[in-house]
């Protein structure tokens, strides 16, 4: 299959960070319009930064980024880019992951960001039928009582969300401390993700799945590292949300020829192609599925598997996973 064919397959991105879709060019033109002193010379010393030696580095860089963006209008125009470019790359359906906590924390009112992303989800839907919605992630670096705080501000609106999720610094930040906010999380109708399993070892896997009881664990790779956690994965069907540019280019691998995500196709893993952080890591997600078709000789069968099983291991009802399949 080659680059053209893979970007028509119809396929859902489980695992994007609308913040980590802020291209440098935008980062420099929301600074301007809002008034914001970035921390950098100026966008080529920006672009200079982009070379990582492991997840905080990366998150450093992200979250000053970040703070660019002030309107509801900023958060549709992020995320409308980001709807258009998935769409020409094949994707379908998106569950998009915002980390409200990088914006209330600077005064940027909760409502603001959910009804921006809102919006580029309405106009994405009646220009291109896109499908979808959001994920509320929590910044595992902070308290859990933060976390308790964000999910209640928003429990009137929980409509408005398709779950939650956990993301940020992941060694040394434990899961079991969220555990309470996952369970309101579910009380309020939430599905539940959470990252595990991308920096820290299966440990962090098992206690997404027994303390978070999550349905789906973004990037999961470690996992590997675990027979009986594999087991474990395989029995229930969760699926993985994999990121291959993002574990390249944040140094979980050294180089994609020994991606583990064959290996889990191989298992028998519901394994998903996804973009992380586009912006940051070099490509949206056919761009994903470009490299690992090259870099681990996936053919035909295994491009169309991991294209259903990011359809069947998504949210979308039945009626809509059976339209996309
Ligand atoms: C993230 Cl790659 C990654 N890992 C954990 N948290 C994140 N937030 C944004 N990108
Ligand atoms: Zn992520």
């Amino acid at each position: 299959m080659s680059e053209r064919d893979t970007r028509t397959l119809p396929k859902a991105e489980l695992h994007l960070h609308v913040e980590g879709t802020l291209e440098p060019e935008m980062v420099y033109a929301l600074a301007e319009k809002n008034g914001i002193t970035l921390p950098f010379d100026d966008i080529d010393d920006l672009r200079s930064r982009y070379s990582f030696e492991s997840l905080q580095p990366f998150l450093d860089l992200y979250y000053a980024c970040t703070d660019v963006l002030v309107t509801r209008d900023d958060f549709r125009v992020l995320a409308g880019a980001y709807l258009e470019k998935a769409h020409a790359d094949g994707v379908r359906h998106v569950e998009m992951f915002f980390d409200p906590q990088a914006h209330t924390a600077r005064d940027v009112a909760i409502d603001d960001v959910l009804d921006g992303l809102l919006d580029a989800f309405a106009e994405a839907k009646a220009t291109h039928g896109t499908t979808g919605g959001l994920i509320l992630c929590f910044l595992r670096h902070l308290p859990a009582a933060e976390a308790a705080a964000t999910l209640e501000s928003v429990a009137h609106r929980a409509s408005d969300l398709l779950a939650v999720g956990m993301d940020s610094s992941e060694v040394g930040f434990p899961a079991a401390p969220f555990a309470p906010v996952y369970a309101r999380a579910r009380e309020l109708g939430l599905h539940c993700v959470g990252h595990a399993g991308e920096e820290g070892d299966p440990s962090y896997v098992w206690a997404a799945l027994d303390e978070l009881k999550v349905e789906r664990v973004d990037h999961g790779v470690r996992s590997l590292e675990d027979d009986a956690l594999v087991a474990r994965l395989v029995e229930q069907r969760i699926p993985l949300t994999v990121c291959p540019l993002s574990n390249l280019r944040l140094q979980v691998v050294d180089d994609l020829r020994e991606h583990p995500l064959r290996r889990m196709l191989d298992l028998g893993l519901v394994a998903t192609v996804n973009s992380d952080d586009p912006a940051y890591f070099g490509g949206y997600v056919d761009a994903n599925f470009d490299a690992v078709r090259t870099a681990l000789d996936l053919d035909d069968d295994a491009l169309r598997t991991l294209a259903r099983n990011s359809i069947t291991g998504s949210f979308a009802d039945d009626d809509r996973k059976a339209e996309l399949l």
